[in-house]
């Protein structure tokens, strides 16, 4: 099954290459065996956050789009908060078991205030800001992605 997917990297830095972005290369490694058809580095603005999901998601029907980065307690960290604003369902279960399963290997996982939900037929994740962040939780969520996206279309 060839899956549609997006990566969003969320970050003011990526953005002016004052910081390289590692996290998003990683997941489209982590992805490599999908159809990664977007790539984006963009800053940590609410309304940029969402126009940019829903033109992956409605305009190049993404099945999936995974954000990283903006999931912290700094204040311009509102990812959540961009997602929740175009998602027309929430996902819990995704960001709980990506914390409490990654919180053996930091107790920062705590930190992240990630969140999952369905906009349409695209299921919508996000992932904190590191490559070791996003390589940890996605082990998590990798095996129920199949199912998850069965059911959705
Ligand atoms: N989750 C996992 N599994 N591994 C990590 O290294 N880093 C944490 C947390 N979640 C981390 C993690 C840290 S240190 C922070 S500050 C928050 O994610 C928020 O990160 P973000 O603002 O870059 O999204
Ligand atoms: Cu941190």
């Amino acid at each position: 099954m060839s899956w549609k997917i997006g990566i969003i990297t969320v970050s003011d830095r990526g953005t002016t290459g004052e910081r390289i972005d590692l996290s998003g290369p990683a997941l489209v490694e982590l992805c490599n065996q999908w159809e990664v058809i977007a790539y984006e580095i963009i800053p940590d603005d609410q309304k940029t956050i969402e126009e940019t999901l829903v033109q992956l998601a409605d305009e190049k029907k993404c099945d999936l789009i995974f954000t990283t980065g903006g999931t912290g307690f700094a204040p311009r960290d509102v990812t959540p908060e961009a997602t929740k604003a175009v998602i027309h369902k929430e996902v819990p279960g995704i960001p709980e078991a990506m914390r409490s399963a990654t919180l053996t290997n930091t107790k920062f996982a705590i930190l992240s205030r990630a969140i999952a939900g369905i906009r349409n037929q695209t299921l919508i994740i996000n992932f904190p800001g590191s490559p070791k962040g996003v390589k940890e939780c996605f082990a998590v969520i990798v095996d129920v992605l199949p199912h998850a996206l069965q059911v959705l279309t």
